[in-house]
């Protein structure tokens, strides 16, 4: 009897030695690392930009929409009757960690500035589930949520730039959204910025 019993355990010992190696096997940790570096590879192509093409995608408005009273549409003349703030210093890093652009100094207006402006439609005091889409003309966008923007430090040091170096943005504007507090700055630098879309969460 003992000795059947010290079978069975050996049995299951060794069953679960096998389980635990298939799961190894399928482990998505392990097989990510492929993926990551392919996602790299085609990330940097991505970066390879046609000078023309830049200029063809420059818009000169964006419009502020969805669910807001009034909605806006803004030039860069309209962000210099706002309160416009002066940054220094800025790196726009990719997602890969290669440093794109080092901005010495550039001019903006809060993105929460803008959207106290538009009015977000709240319909009472809970009504705050609504996010924010940054979107450019070839159509590359940045989302953020409204407490990210309202309720958090990021919202604090988030702009539409519309300046950079004393010069006004050309080739990736007229204007462009960025996030400064972000751990990499260039996922959410929106180039060719064309609209700002507020949207309740259903
Ligand atoms: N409209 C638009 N904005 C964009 C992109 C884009 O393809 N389109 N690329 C993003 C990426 S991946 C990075 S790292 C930064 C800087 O990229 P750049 O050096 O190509 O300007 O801009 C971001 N903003
Ligand atoms: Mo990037």
């Amino acid at each position: 009897m003992k000795k059947l019993s010290n079978l069975i355990t050996i049995v299951m010992i060794a069953v679960t030695m096998l389980q635990c190696k298939k799961s190894e096997a399928t482990n998505p940790a392990t097989d990510n690392s492929a993926k990551t570096s392919q996602k790299h590879s085609e990330e940097k192509e991505n970066h390879k930009h046609d000078e023309k093409d830049d200029l063809k995608y420059v818009s000169k408005e964006i419009k502020v929409t969805g669910d807001v009273v009034t909605p806006l549409t803004l030039t860069v003349d309209s962000l210099k009757k706002m309160k416009v703030v002066e940054l220094n210093d800025f790196k726009i890093v990719c997602q890969t960690g290669l440093t794109k652009d080092s901005v010495e100094s550039t001019k903006g207006v809060l993105l929460t500035d803008i959207l106290e402006k538009a009015k977000i439609a709240q319909q009472e005091h809970k009504d705050r589930n609504f996010y924010i889409v940054a979107r450019a003309s070839d159509d590359y966008k940045a989302t953020f949520s409204w407490a990210e923007l309202f309720n958090n430090p990021t919202g604090e040091k988030v702009y539409v730039l519309f300046e950079q170096n004393g010069k006004p943005l050309k080739e990736k504007g007229e204007m462009i959204l960025v996030s400064m507090t972000d751990t990499k700055t260039g996922p959410r630098h929106v180039k060719w910025l064309k609209s700002i879309e507020v949207t309740r969460v259903k």
